[in-house]
């Protein structure tokens, strides 16, 4: 059984596949519409962050999609859901055997999400947090008319320093509790967690998003934590001093980014939930997965639009998912 607890603090790799696709391509990898096959999985918040931006700027046409299962065995991603358990594209069973194609015998994690190059199966990145800003400001002539501009250049800076403090202290926060070995480092991780949720609470209580007065990458950073906080990391990871709905501003501002086409239209509950608690047999050993929470409360009014704000800037909101990318019915908020 893979060990996710470690022996004190928990500890993320960070070291990733950095290759970069680029609109110049000086990696040796040029944008170029169809060439590549991003692979996800709907259970994983970096990915969420992915399937997200790819949605709001409309890249489905040029960037295919493959949705890997919400259960991976001890060493890889599997394409379960896909006829015959194979990617229909990639032709592969397993997405280590893309990662393989790259790097034989990879030695570390096989994770999601990760940019295959489909003409040689191979994996490009599996840099997650490169990844989305590159979809903003290297795919940028393949994005649909009235795309938001979710990293702005003027905003950059304040961003960066946003979304650094949300990475180190929140969506890794949440796994530095789940995962701590010791009951001083799950406290001190606990408190650690709380004070920043304290700190976007306060930001938030008087604009509507994160940076600026419209939808950012801080913005999809933050939700994707959100969206698994009571169903998963208020029990799973003991993440307990409040759940998300007793948050009044966090709540509502959640709900706000739901509700917006392109956020709460990519979630899968289901997933989220059978990930967390059948992956991690050491934290759940018994392996059964909550029956709960209570999901529709999700697309209940948010009042949050009375702040002004302009979610998509000078553009519009994306268009419905496409019918072969819809989260299945049962597993949204609905
Ligand atoms: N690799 C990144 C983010 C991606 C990531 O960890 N994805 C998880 C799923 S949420 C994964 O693929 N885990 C499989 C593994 O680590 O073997 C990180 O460690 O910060």
């Amino acid at each position: 059984m893979a060990s996710y607890v470690s022996g004190g603090e928990f500890t993320r790799d960070t070291n990733y596949i950095d290759t970069r696709i680029t609109a110049d391509g000086r990696d040796g990898y040029p944008v170029e519409p169809g060439r590549y096959r991003l692979i996800v999985a709907r259970a994983c918040p970096w990915a969420n962050r992915a399937i997200i931006v790819r949605r709001l700027l409309g890249l489905e046409d040029a960037l295919s999609i493959g949705f890997c299962g919400p259960v991976h065995d001890q060493r890889s991603w599997t394409f379960d859901l896909d006829p015959g358990g194979v990617d229909p594209v990639l032709k592969i069973p397993r997405l280590q055997d893309a990662y393989f194609a790259r790097i034989p015998d990879y030695p570390k994690g096989i994770t999601v999400p990760a940019i295959v190059d489909v003409p040689t199966g191979a994996v490009v990145t599996n840099d997650f947090a490169a990844m989305t800003l590159d979809l903003s400001t290297e795919w940028g002539a393949y994005h649909r008319p009235g795309a938001p501009e979710l990293y702005p250049e003027a905003r950059r800076d304040e961003i960066d320093e946003v979304a650094h403090r949300i990475y180190t202290e929140i969506n890794n926060g949440v796994y530095r509790a789940g995962f701590a070995g010791t009951q001083q480092a799950y406290e001190a991780a606990y408190d650690r967690l709380f004070s920043a949720l304290d700190w976007v609470s306060e930001r938030l209580t008087t604009q509507r998003y994160l940076v600026g007065d419209t939808l950012t990458e801080a913005d999809v950073r933050l939700f994707t934590t959100l969206a698994r906080f009571d169903p998963v990391y208020h029990g799973h990871f003991k993440c307990n001093r409040q759940k998300l709905t007793e948050f009044p501003v966090l709540w509502a501002y959640a709900r706000d980014l739901f509700q917006t086409p392109g956020f709460g239209d990519t979630v899968d509950f289901a997933q989220i939930k059978q990930h967390y608690y059948v992956v991690h047999a050491d934290l759940n050993p018994t392996r059964i997965v909550p029956k709960g929470p209570e999901l529709a409360s999700w697309l209940t009014p948010h009042g949050r639009e009375t702040l002004g704000g302009r979610p998509f800037g000078d553009g519009t909101a994306p268009g419905p998912p496409r019918s072969d990318e819809t989260v299945p019915a049962g597993h949204g908020a609905g």
